[in-house]
């Protein structure tokens, strides 16, 4: 389950800062714009008390959590999408990544170079949603042109992806974020391939001074974004002076929404030598979430045994959920819940 984070932003604007922050690294975050050129990419631990509960059960040798893949992309800058700054290899990256963090400035620290010279987040945030939007429409008109041969492509297929490409580019002409743009499922389905940066799911983080709490330029921040989509956290998180604890919850409450934002649950194996927390896709199948720890898992599928997480709390071992008809044998279509306790059963 390789699914990515992107940390998006201004230049010099706390993304390699808080990168570090997540995944415990220490890349380079210095005072100057394009301090990151090429992407870093690092492991965010996912904090989940359920696992320290089974510990107490059943006192393992190990104990793995499970991480969410988060990459720190180079800054964007005005006329990014027409090549600005490296600026299409940049968007290029985002496109890779299944989620964004956008990073929002509202640090008034002088002597923290800003690239347009103000502190103006309202401002920043346009610069990069246009870079965003302008990136999408290239990709529609580009595809829109492309002359297919029917002898290689099925035309019902291509001719459908246009109307779908017409009505995306109709939209972002507009202004507006795919994400806001009505689209079945199916029609998502043929454009995916294009890796639109204006449908992946965002969250916004606000780089803020300590006393910044009820600051003007924050509340019109906060403000502008409450009607918009997305989910915004506020953590005060770069302050050396901020309490350890505090800063340990709020760096888990971020990576725990971008778990959620990558649509992501977790289900548990457990054992004697290890417990294991392991992520899947919510709403798949037993099949497709053996997968995870293995592809033999899914070959050789036979039955999963699964133990809801509170019935195992409750009976504390494989046996005695079972004794109380609280273990299920579960075919390969079971559509796996979040906090399972699963024991595949394979043979290859
Ligand atoms: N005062 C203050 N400085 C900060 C804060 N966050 C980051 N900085 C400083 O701002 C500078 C830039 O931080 P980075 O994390 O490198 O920024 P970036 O967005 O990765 O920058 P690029 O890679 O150049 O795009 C560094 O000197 C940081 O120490 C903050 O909240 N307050
Ligand atoms: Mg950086």
């Amino acid at each position: 389950m390789s699914l990515k984070c992107g940390i998006i932003g201004l230049p010099n604007v706390g993304k390699s800062t808080i990168f570090n922050l997540l995944t415990n690294l220490s890349v380079p975050s210095l005072n100057f714009p394009f301090c990151t050129i090429n992407p870093n990419i690092g492991f965010a631990p996912v904090m989940d008390d359920r696992l320290l509960e089974l510990e107490k059960i059943v006192y393992p040798e190990k104990v793995i959590r499970t991480f969410v893949k988060i990459v720190d992309i180079a800054g964007l800058v005005k006329g990014a999408s027409q090549g600005e700054g490296l600026g299409n290899k940049f968007l290029s990256q985002i496109s890779e990544v299944d989620s964004l963090i956008h990073v929002v400035r509202t640090f008034q620290k002088e002597n923290i170079l800003h690239v347009e010279n103000k502190i103006d987040p309202l401002h920043d945030i346009e610069i990069i949603n246009t870079e965003l939007i302008f990136s999408d429409i290239e990709v529609c008109e580009k595809n829109l042109l492309l002359k297919k041969n029917y002898k290689n492509f099925n035309k019902d297929l291509v001719l459908q992806e246009k109307k779908i490409l017409k009505k995306c580019l109709l939209h972002l002409q507009k202004f507006s974020f795919l994400k806001t743009l009505k689209l079945s499922s199916i029609e998502l389905s043929y454009i995916k391939r294009f890796k639109f940066l204006t449908l992946k799911p965002t969250l916004f983080l606000i780089n803020a001074d300590l006393n910044q709490k009820n600051n003007i330029l924050l509340n019109k921040l906060k403000d502008f974004l409450k009607n918009d989509h997305t989910q915004m956290i506020f953590p005060h998180l770069f302050h050396k002076n901020q309490s350890k604890i505090k800063k340990n919850n709020d760096i888990s409450k971020i990576i725990r929404s971008i778990y959620q934002m990558l649509n992501l649950e977790t289900f548990f194996t457990v054992g004697k030598k290890e417990i294991r927390a392991w992520p899947f896709l919510k709403n798949s199948r037993a099949i497709q979430v053996a997968k995870v720890i293995h592809s033999d898992f899914s070959k050789g599928f036979i039955r999963a045994k699964v133990i809801s997480y509170l019935d195992f709390i409750k009976y504390k071992s494989e046996n005695h959920a079972k004794k109380f008809g609280k273990l299920r044998l579960e075919g390969k279509d079971y559509i796996v819940h979040d906090g399972d306790i699963i024991h595949f059963l394979f043979n290859v």
